[in-house]
């Protein structure tokens, strides 16, 4: 039996919305059901390796904080080892049937691209052992290409033919542990595809190389049978200052303009949509219109700060209208709700892991409950179906079924000769009925 590294805490329960336990659940109950499904099915949560396992507080202007028994080591296989026990440990504890790797969170850096092979090499055989053990599943894998200084100037979208080569291979062999581990799907977020300046950067050139980067991994996705969708994620800016993946709009516009729209679905974080200047659920609309939501980075930031703080997502607001549109468009399949999260520097205990995800995972399944609610009730929706009623026949249902014409719409025009009965938008109103739910 392997040390417990959380030897004070068991594995947390649903105690009800009564309950007082900082370490309870009060809201999130995995198998309730909500519209037919379990919450552990709606929201499939997944903990993350980088901020989880790796965060240790330290920020630019100050030195870790975290109490984390397992980094004690020199970061060599073994101390990698026990750390992927310490996380196997974490994800059974809190109850999460998922979670999700980069590459070199997993195992350490070597000096050579075939000795972090083989140092990743060793990790992943024992993460099989410990998914095996545990039942947790892999939600999807990833490649860290924007750590290590070799990619400073980018990794697939680099000025330098070696370093797409490199990073090539990183992605290469990050998909095949993906698929060894049984990932439900895999992810790309360009850390630093992306520009500090354009004085230096042949921007057409850079993205002519992200689109053969992602063409090659189609192809070697169809050579070794890997089953899951890929997943791209968008974030408009940190660490360039100009990120090419900047919100769903662009990266639906590059797999479009590259022919690879088919083969990709978005991965959406919400932190990098305020970034954008942008809400969650916009770009969960303009991912969703497209059939192309696939998985969420569940987080928030702080609403005065311009950058990616990462906070556990507590904001009941957002999470109501995150379930809302994962419902409107019918659940995740390969997806799922993952805590790109991190607990704040000030938060540095090891009960604090514990107590942020669990304010996260209520926060989503009190969210998951107003959604359902709010679809009951359908004031909502059907006010939505009556603004758009003009629509339903006459000169509106002939312009959808693109049998009208300029000539048509302005015989329509002259006939009425003025608009009457626009109705009120009721913004307010909607509003309010929301409040109703939260
Ligand atoms: C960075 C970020 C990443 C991706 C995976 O802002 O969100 O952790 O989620 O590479
Ligand atoms: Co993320």
């Amino acid at each position: 039996m392997a040390k417990s590294f959380f030897p004070r805490i068991g594995k947390i329960q649903f105690e009800g919305p009564q309950s007082k336990n900082p370490l309870a659940f009060k809201h999130y109950n995995a198998t309730e059901l909500v519209e037919g499904k379990s919450m552990q099915e709606h929201m499939r949560f997944a903990v993350v390796y980088w901020h989880t396992m790796r965060g240790n507080g330290g920020d630019m202007f100050g030195w870790g904080t975290a109490d984390r028994p397992w980094q004690t080591g020199e970061g060599t296989v073994k101390d990698a080892i026990k750390r992927a026990q310490a996380m196997f440990e974490f994800t059974s504890k809190i109850g999460a049937p998922f979670y999700c790797w980069h590459d070199r969170d997993v195992a350490p850096h070597g000096k050579s691209l075939a000795e972090s092979n083989k140092n990743f090499d060793a990790v992943a055989t024992e993460l099989k052992k410990l998914q095996k053990d545990t039942g947790i599943k892999l939600l999807w894998g990833t490649a860290q290409n924007f750590v290590h200084p070799r990619y400073m100037h980018g990794a697939a979208t680099s000025c330098n033919a070696d370093v797409f080569c490199y990073a090539a291979a990183q992605v290469k062999r990050a998909m095949e542990w993906t698929k060894e581990l049984d990932g439900a799907g895999y992810v790309f977020w360009g850390g630093r595809e992306g520009y500090s300046t354009l004085l230096n950067t042949d921007m057409k050139r850079e993205m002519d190389h992200l689109g053969r980067f992602m063409h090659m991994a189609v192809d070697y996705k169809k050579k070794i049978g890997m089953k899951g969708p890929f997943f791209i994620e968008p974030k408009p800016k940190e660490p360039t200052k100009h990120q090419y993946d900047s919100d769903a709009a662009a990266c639906l516009n590059f797999l479009r303009e590259y022919g690879l729209l088919e083969h990709f679905q978005l991965n959406l974080e919400v932190n990098h949509a305020w970034l954008a200047g942008k809400s969650m659920e916009h770009e969960m609309e303009v991912a969703g219109a497209a059939g192309a939501l696939g998985s969420i980075d569940a987080n928030m930031g702080d609403y005065f700060l311009g950058w990616d703080t990462d906070q556990f997502p507590t904001d009941l607001y957002l999470t109501t209208q995150t379930m809302l549109r994962v419902l409107k468009y019918g659940g995740f399949t390969a997806g799922g709700v993952n805590f790109d999260a991190k607990v704040r520097r000030e938060s540095f205990e090891l009960d604090d892991l514990f107590l942020a995800h669990i304010a996260g995972m209520d926060a989503f399944a009190r969210g998951l409950k107003a959604a359902a609610a709010i679809r009951k009730d359908g004031r909502i929706a059907e006010f939505v179906k009556n603004r758009y009623a003009t629509w339903d026949s006459g000169i509106g249902a002939k312009i959808e079924a693109g049998k009208a014409s300029f000539a048509d719409c302005e015989k329509h025009a002259l006939k009425i000769g003025e608009v009457s009965g626009l109705q009120s938008g009721r913004q307010e109103l909607l509003e309010s009925i929301i409040n109703e739910f939260i």
